[in-house]
């Protein structure tokens, strides 16, 4: 079922991808939602719908679970759900151009089997299922190996150091000055891959939803990656909450740090 599955899906994926490559040549409707940083297009609601008319066509008795909200309104992970970012990194797509992702994941009764990141601006395909390896276009990707802070590059949001109601900017400092460097790229689902691909080696980030991280978390746990909340609990893909994505070794030196 999952192989068949996943065919589908490396088709509807790079289709979704080639009409959002196309609506950079039409002029973008751009609303704001909870706050002036907090965009969704015309574009994120068309590709939305485009999976969910795929898949019910295809798989009526599954259940979608959408960012913007046309699929179904879930309260508990049982039986087959597709789990859906249809654009992760909206502000990318709408200054940039580049820097966003699709992001699908497909878990059965609570646990990830199938998850998929589309570099849609460079062509990159990050997928997984679980017991069968992640790959990136065809290739497989080998397992992440132990690394440790000051040989890493951590990503997180420059937001962090103001003054915010979730974490001390103080308990931050030592974490930025030890790692060999910090990076922000503004989507969750293309850090997570990052961290898959070995191009990153931490991401932490302080309240992402399950579409946020349903595709990178079957990735990233694929190649023995270490996917938890900031207090270094698993996550819940029913609600909201901190992330912190990472390489083995890593995860515990960063963890020690901040929960000091
Ligand atoms: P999105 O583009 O799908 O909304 C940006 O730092 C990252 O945080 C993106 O992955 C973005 O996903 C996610 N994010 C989650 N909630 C957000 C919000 N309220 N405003 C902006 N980005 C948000
Ligand atoms: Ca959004
Ligand atoms: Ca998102
Ligand atoms: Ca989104």
């Amino acid at each position: 079922m999952w192989n068949e599955i996943d065919q589908h899906m490396q088709h509807w994926i790079r289709e979704a991808g080639e009409r959002i490559r196309d609506a950079f040549q039409t002029k973008l409707k751009i609303e704001t939602k909870s706050s002036p940083s907090d965009l969704v297009t015309n574009v994120d609601r068309e590709i939305e719908q485009f999976f969910i008319e795929r898949i019910r066509r295809t798989y009526p008795t599954h259940r979608i679970l959408g960012e913007e909200g046309l699929g179904d309104t879930l309260e508990a992970l049982d039986g087959v759900v597709w789990i859906i970012d249809p654009i992760d990194g909206t502000m990318n797509f709408v200054h940039q151009q580049r820097h966003f992702a699709i992001s699908v994941g497909v878990f059965q009764d609570g646990v990830g089997m199938l998850g998929y990141i589309y570099d849609v601006a460079f062509d990159e395909l990050y997928y997984a299922q679980k017991g069968k390896g992640a790959f990136l276009n065809g290739t497989p990707l080998p397992p992440l190996e132990k690394t440790t802070l000051d040989r890493s590059i951590i990503s997180l949001n420059a937001t962090w150091v103001t003054e915010n109601r979730r974490i001390d900017p103080n308990v931050l400092a030592p974490l930025v000055k030890k790692a060999r460097g910090t990076r922000s790229y503004g989507s969750a689902a293309l850090e997570m891959a990052y961290i898959a691909a070995g191009k990153l080696d931490a991401y932490m980030t302080l309240r992402l939803s399950p579409w946020d991280i349903a595709g990178g978390m079957v990735i990233v746990q694929e190649v023995g990656g270490v996917v938890t909340n900031l207090y270094g609990e698993p996550l819940n893909m029913i609600e909201k909450s901190s992330v912190f994505v990472s390489k083995p070794g890593l995860h515990e030196e960063i963890l020690a740090i901040i929960q000091r």
